[in-house]
């Protein structure tokens, strides 16, 4: 699988590279800060899940490339305005000093408004030609919708408004409840969309998009619970952010409220589920089932 990743990232690298606005060109700062902060570094889970996806379902992984990577940039945005000091108020991501820490705080914002805006771009162009036209609008559509205020935009706002509620008098079934939206909705929506789009693009019928869609929710809720495990157990060489801010913060997480063990149980059960899901869709072995296990045993 690190070799399938390796390769997998070598092409989408160099699709964000020819995607960029050009260094140097105007308006010069805007476009460096968003060059900073896509290039430097990150797994590119999303757009490799949308190019595998694709490829399962039967299409050509290279054709979708340019669009895969639309999501890497609205990706990147959620990343550099999570960081920002009004949100999460970090200072180190992807083994470097934040956008706004690098930059300043309005080049920050401004930086993600525009990766937001180019990734959209990128959707409506990618594939290029007549015959993609409908799937492109399809493609817009699904990914919109996953990041807006009903999906990763909503999930972030709820995710805001429990900070410090894991001491409130709220029953632990309504907790649950509320932290698996969080999830949901913040990580795993645009993750779910990422296989879900490289199902469209292949032209899937209802059905089958349906099962694409089961197994990328898995997958998003289970980024997400290693996430909450990694901020309690990694180092901060391996994650490339600060670790144990989920904690310092009384952030509502998967081991804030369950505690580790709980957690590392939870995700053994979704990479299960997910295993089961891959199966049903690529047969006894396949890559989704393989990304299953890279997602649940990665350390950053
Ligand atoms: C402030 C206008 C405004 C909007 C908020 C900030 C935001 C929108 C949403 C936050 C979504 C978010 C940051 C979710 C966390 C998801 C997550 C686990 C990110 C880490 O993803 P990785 O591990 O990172 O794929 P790399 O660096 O590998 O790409």
């Amino acid at each position: 699988m690190n070799k399938r990743l390796a390769r997998e990232r070598e092409s989408i690298e160099a699709a964000l590279v020819r995607l960029l606005p050009k260094e140097g060109a105007w308006p010069v700062r805007l476009n460096r800060a968003m060059r900073y902060a896509v290039l430097g570094g990150g797994k590119r889970i999303r757009p490799v899940l949308a190019r595998l996806a694709h490829r399962t379902a039967g299409g050509d992984p290279d054709v979708i490339t340019e669009a895969a990577c639309g999501l890497e940039l609205i990706h990147t945005y959620s990343l550099v305005h999570d960081d920002l000091p009004a949100l999460d108020d970090d200072v180190l991501r992807r083994g470097r000093a934040t956008v706004h820490v690098e930059f300043d705080e309005p080049t920050a914002i401004m930086a993600g408004d525009a990766l937001l805006t180019e990734g959209l771009l990128v959707l409506a162009r990618y594939p290029v030609g007549e015959e993609w036209a409908g799937r492109r609008v399809a493609a817009v559509q699904l990914v919109a919708e996953a990041v807006s205020s009903r999906g990763m935009v909503g999930g972030q706002m709820e995710d805001l408004e429990s900070a410090g509620q894991l001491s409130t008098d709220a029953e632990d079934g309504d907790m649950a409840g509320k932290l698996e939206r969080i999830h949901r909705h913040k990580t795993g929506r645009l993750l779910q969309a990422s296989v879900e789009l490289g199902a469209l693009l292949a032209g899937v019928d209802d059905e089958s998009r349906r099962r694409f869609s089961g197994y990328g929710a898995s997958l998003g809720l289970a980024f997400q619970v290693a996430d909450d495990i990694l901020d309690c157990t990694a180092t901060a060489e391996e994650l490339g952010k600060s670790p144990g801010k989920d904690d310092a913060a009384d952030k509502l997480t998967w081991v804030t409220l369950f505690g580790l063990e709980a957690a590392q149980t939870k995700l053994g059960e979704l990479e299960e589920e997910m295993v089961l899901l891959a199966r049903e869709l690529e047969g006894p072995s396949g890559v989704l089932a393989e990304l299953a296990h890279f997602v649940v045993r990665r350390r950053n």
